[in-house]
């Protein structure tokens, strides 16, 4: 399987790493603007040295209860990163929900449009259609604002599966070319502890739908609830719910810690390799 990101492709034969370079004030906190563009690079910069196929760089938190960016703010703090790291040999995937953000993205040079809201804004999918580049649609349940109040299923495997099966025809109609689709079941993403432990139990149910999948747990609540770790402190839980997801059939991991990853799955793929 291979996914084509603009002018990259992203072999899958093996799992991936997507290293989180958040650019909001609370993640390179000190300094002005310029002080938390740079470190913002330095941090990306370090991801691939440490085995980061993909950096995402996000620009508004969508943490649950996160508050919202104005789209200049936004375009602010992403579109600088991106003209920065294209062409540093990883592909470049920016984490927006908003149209104009895409569109200066693309124009940027990024690879890959990582989309919590799946493309469902207004004008979204007019702008990601035309464009090369990949498109990650996720299942969420509401907003981030209020996605953790009514968190409720019947089933949420099913819920999710549908909900994807929608959005991937709702792109081909569009003209996303099937090769350019990632689909994420979004965990954490309106769900509560046992819907995230049901989904990631029976995620090889989404192999069915025949995209690629890409799964985040890295640093969540859902390990917090588990463990009883603080969020600085999840990495060992991330890791063991990370390596579930991929024996599942995830191809594409999203998380922080890309050193600890890189090893888990190096292992991982030793094991999976052996007769
Ligand atoms: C994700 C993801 C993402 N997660 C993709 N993009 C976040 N494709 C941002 C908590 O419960 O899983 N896949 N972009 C971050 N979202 C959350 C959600 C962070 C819940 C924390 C929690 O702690």
């Amino acid at each position: 399987m291979q996914v084509t990101c603009g002018d990259m492709r992203l072999d899958l034969s093996r799992p991936r790493i997507m290293g989180i370079v958040n650019v909001t004030p609370d993640s390179f906190s000190d300094g002005g603007e310029h002080d938390t563009l740079a470190a913002a690079a330095d941090h990306a910069r370090k991801l691939i040295a440490e085995g980061a196929d993909i950096i995402d760089i996000g620009g508004e938190s969508t943490r649950p209860m996160a508050e919202t960016v104005s789209v200049a703010e936004e375009l602010e703090r992403v579109i600088p990163l991106v003209e920065i790291l294209r062409g540093c040999g990883a592909i470049i995937s920016v984490d927006t929900r908003k149209p104009e953000v895409m569109h200066a993205a693309i124009q940027a040079g990024a690879h890959m449009i990582n989309d919590v809201q799946a493309l469902q804004a207004e004008g979204a999918l007019s702008i990601v259609a035309p464009a090369g580049v990949a498109v990650c649609v996720l299942h969420m349940q509401g907003e981030p604002q209020n996605m953790q109040r009514q968190a409720n299923y019947n089933d949420v495997t099913e819920t999710v599966y549908e909900f994807l099966q929608q959005r991937i025809d709702a792109l081909l109609a569009a003209g996303v070319a099937r090769e350019r689709i990632i689909i994420d079941p979004g965990f954490g993403f309106g769900k509560q502890l046992q819907h995230n432990l049901q989904l990631l139990k029976h995620l090889a149910v989404f192999t069915g739908l025949n995209y690629p999948i890409l799964v985040g747990m890295s640093r969540k609540s859902m390990l917090g609830a588990l463990t009883g770790r603080a969020v600085g402190e999840r990495e060992a839980a991330g890791l063991a719910a990370h390596l579930y997801a991929v024996n599942q059939g995830a191809n594409i991991i999203r998380v922080h810690d890309v050193a600890a990853c890189r090893d888990a799955l190096t292992v991982w793929q030793a094991i999976k390799g052996t007769q």
